[in-house]
């Protein structure tokens, strides 16, 4: 069987010249002895970048990585994390061979570049027997919800990211995750307000008078949206930012706002009622396209709402939030050009961040700025991909599972909680409860680094009779508590069909070259799982099945896109309604709305409330004063690339820092490169300071690293919390107090 397989991915990668090739400057065109394949990036970014491999065929080594010039968005460049790919695909640092834990060696950090020493290497057919006799052991013993699959989005491919996985965890009725670590309250939001993840296309940003990115940091975390915003600046448009933080996209605005954390809820609720009190709104949209707009109307303009009120809790000042509001409202009138807003996943990682982003969402409904082309709002397009999902992941497996029933969920962002307390109470709790987590299954994910709450996930990861097995690319915080690590492949080296949440090509990555070492990619793993502990024929799709399935969908969106298709071309435009000028602009009109009355929703009515962890709310004023920002790194991805030196380089003045404003800095004693422990209730690390402008007053920022590579070994996530968000279950990264103070004085409190 292991045999037949990796046999079939030998033939597989030799199939692809790319279609794009005719799309090549001649310089660009492949020498002899090497072809150029069509791959796509399938980090978890929204611009889902289309990417030409070259391959030299002798050595079946990738020499280059091109961002596609013929893929409108991507347009010929990549990203700085992804341009040094090869750097990733090609590290001497690869886990390459199945391992497993040598017996007597506990659990818990290892010295980078070690991690081998802990392992003994195996061959995969041993590993999947022991990992195979593990699970059947654990169902059989205390019910397969002892049992938790744990993945993000290592990859987004539709292939990687959900599908033979699905049909193995479903089949043997493991504990469900709910995936909410990233996107479920914005989405959520989404959902409420439009029925549907849709939004302005990026290149109609370039058609924009006025661009607001709200939590949104696109030249770092979205940096194909960039050249459109810088040609509707060519042609006189302005770019406000809404971030506490100064982003690399703040500092390159017209305007940057830094609103107060966890209080754009009411800064919109502001907006809306200057829109309002104005007769800015769109009446005629309101009407044709909307439902609530009068409670919204008499909501909006309570005194609460008004510029003076925000003011004091967003921390801008309100002849700002008046501006802002009457540029917004203007826009698109009298021949101006309209206002586009780029919504990103920042506002809705906050207690209230959910409420927050339907309410931002419902200002273009307010001004009906969706009619024009360059209006609108983008949070997600991923909604725009109907692939069918159900098809790729068969949930209706679990039905013939060892249960009978569904099985339990588990959110995700509450995993320190899961490993630690599930099963251990004394009297029931609720549909959490059931058995201990015994097996904990991880893929797709550094779950020990970017889970919240670190010191509980990791204290959870330290059982011993807690089986973890990790499928990973590297050792990392993760593999560092695993029983059995498995070597996962890169997107060079499998095959996968690809949307993105960014943009509205659908796009195929073939594989470039073959898996380096033993590494597998997540359909082999689960594919050979599946066959070995049920033998079903739902284990025995192979890749270009799946991508016939995830293809298998009668949606108009899809129309005309098929296997053949994507293998020739590549990228494949969605079929969006368009209207009699040939644009296709979501919700300028009644069809687009997908909510039950078929009209965006202005109820209920977005309400703002105070985040319990923040300066104002129930937990401020105490003992944690300042708002803490646990940021992304502008050149990783959340945890991936932290690993590699040229990547780590790139991010060297800000690693390892927390920003503070003067003020806070100066109470404390503490200046720049002073080394400052930060605390709360749920941790501790230590940082080094670096005072300046880039945070408002009360608020401190640092970013995500692995948890191994921080000073003493803790990263940011030691201080944030499993609280989830009001929407969607969501992550509440955003929502965490801390205090701060220089090291000699921090051990005295
Ligand atoms: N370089 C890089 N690119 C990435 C990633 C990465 O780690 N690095 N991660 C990828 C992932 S997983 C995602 S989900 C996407 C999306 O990523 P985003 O959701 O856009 O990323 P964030 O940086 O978390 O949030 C955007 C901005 O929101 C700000 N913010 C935080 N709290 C608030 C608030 O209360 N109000 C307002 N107005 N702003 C706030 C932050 O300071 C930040 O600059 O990016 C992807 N792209
Ligand atoms: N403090 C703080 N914490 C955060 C965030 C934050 O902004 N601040 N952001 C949150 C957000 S938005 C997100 S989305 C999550 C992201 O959390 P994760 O999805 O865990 O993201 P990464 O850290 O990129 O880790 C992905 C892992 O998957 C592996 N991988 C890549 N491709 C494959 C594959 O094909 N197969 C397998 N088996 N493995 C693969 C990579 O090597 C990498 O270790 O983090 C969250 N955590
Ligand atoms: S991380 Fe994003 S910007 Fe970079 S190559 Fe991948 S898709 Fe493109
Ligand atoms: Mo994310």
């Amino acid at each position: 069987m292991l045999a037949r397989n990796v046999r079939r991915y030998a033939y597989n990668i030799f199939v692809s010249t790319s279609p794009a090739n005719s799309n090549l400057s001649s310089s660009d065109q492949p020498s002899a002895g090497t072809r150029t394949v069509h791959a796509v990036c399938t980090h978890d970014c929204p611009d889902s970048c289309g990417i030409l491999v070259t391959v030299d065929t002798l050595a079946g080594r990738a020499t280059k990585l091109q961002g596609d010039p013929s893929h409108p968005v991507t347009r010929g460049f990549l990203c700085g994390k992804v341009a040094r790919y090869l750097d990733r695909v090609y590290s001497p640092d690869r886990l390459l061979y199945p391992m497993r834990r040598k017996p007597g060696v506990p659990k818990g950090p290892l010295p980078k570049g070690c991690e081998a020493d802990a392992f003994e290497r195996i061959s995969w057919d041993e590993a999947l027997e022991f990992v195979a006799m593990k699970l059947k052991k654990m169902a059989a013993e205390y019910g397969p919800e002892s049992i938790l699959p744990y993945s993000y989005a290592g990859t987004i491919g539709q292939l990687g990211y959900g599908s033979m996985d699905r049909r193995f965890f479903y089949r043997l009725g493991a504990s469900q995750l709910d995936r909410a670590i990233c996107s479920t309250a914005g989405g959520e939001a989404l959902k409420q307000v439009y029925g549907v993840k849709l939004g302005t296309t990026p290149q109609d940003f370039a058609h924009s008078g006025l661009i607001i990115a709200w939590g949104a940091n696109i030249h770092g975390n979205n940096i194909h949206l960039w050249p459109f915003i810088e040609e509707a600046r060519r042609n006189g448009a302005s770019l406000v930012v809404i971030d506490p933080y100064r982003t690399r996209t703040a500092a390159l605005a017209d305007e940057h706002l830094a609103i107060r954390p966890g209080t754009d809820g009411l800064l919109a609720l502001a907006i809306m009622h200057v829109l309002f009190r104005e007769r800015l709104d769109d009446a005629e949209y309101l009407h044709g396209c909307t439902r609530g707009s009068e409670e919204l109307r008499a909501f909006a303009l309570r005194e609460e709402h008004a510029p003076a009120r925000a003011a004091v809790v967003t921390g801008i000042a309100a002849e700002r939030i008046e501006w802002l509001a009457q540029a917004y409202g203007n826009a698109g009138r009298n021949g101006r050009k309209p206002a586009a807003i780029r919504l990103n996943y920042g506002i809705q990682r906050s207690e209230n961040g959910g409420t927050a982003a339907r309410a931002v969402a419902m200002l273009p409904l307010i001004t009906g700025s969706w009619k024009q082309r360059g209006g609108g709002l983008q949070l997600s397009t991923s909604g725009a991909f109907p692939f069918n999902s159900s098809r790729l992941q068969m949930p209706e497996m679990m039905q013939r599972s060892a249960l009978q029933r569904a099985s339990r969920v588990v959110n995700m962002n509450q995993l320190g909680e899961a490993l630690t307390e599930l099963g251990q109470r004394q009297e029931s709790a609720g549909p959490n409860d059931g058995p201990p987590v015994k097996a904990l299954f991880v893929y797709n994910c550094n779950a020990a680094a970017v889970a919240p709450d670190s010191a509980r996930v990791l204290a959870g990861l330290r059982r011993e009779d807690l089986f973890t097995v990790v499928h990973e690319q590297f050792f990392n915080d993760t593999t560092d508590y695993a029983d059995v690590v498995l070597p996962a492949t890169t997107f060079l080296e499998h095959k996968d069909v690809m949307g993105a949440y960014g943009h509205l090509y659908a796009q195929i990555s073939q594989q470039a070259i073959a898996p380096l070492g033993d590494a597998r990619s997540n359909v082999w793993l689960f594919g050979e799982l599946g066959r070995r502990i049920f033998g079903d024929t739902a284990f025995q799709d192979g890749e270009d099945e799946l991508i016939a399935q995830a293809l298998d969908t009668a949606h108009p969106f899809f129309a005309g896109i098929t296997s053949e298709r994507l293998e020739r071309e590549g990228h494949v435009p969605l079929s969006l309604p368009k209207n009699e000028h040939g644009e296709s602009l979501p919700f300028s009109s009644r069809e687009w709305f997908k909510t039950p009355s078929g009209r965006g929703e202005l109820t209920p009515l977005p309400a703002w409330v105070v985040p319990h962890e923040s300066r104002s709310g129930a937990e401020g004023g105490g003992e944690f004063p300042l708002e803490f920002l646990p940021r992304k790194a502008d050149n990783y991805m959340n945890s991936t690339f932290a690993n590699l030196p040229g990547h780590r380089w790139m991010e060297r003045k800000t690693a390892g820092l927390l920003e503070m404003h003067p003020l806070d800095a100066a109470a404390r004693g503490v200046s720049t490169g002073d080394s400052v422990s930060v605390w709360n209730g749920r941790g501790r690390i230590t940082l080094t300071a670096s005072v300046g402008q880039t945070v408002p007053e009360g608020v401190v920022a640092s970013r995500l690293d692995w948890q191994k590579l921080s000073p003493n070994g803790a990263n940011v996530n030691m201080l944030t919390s499993e609280r989830l968000s009001d929407l969607g279950g969501g992550a509440t990264f955003y929502s965490t107090l801390v205090e701060v103070a220089k090291t000699e004085q921090a051990s005295a409190v």
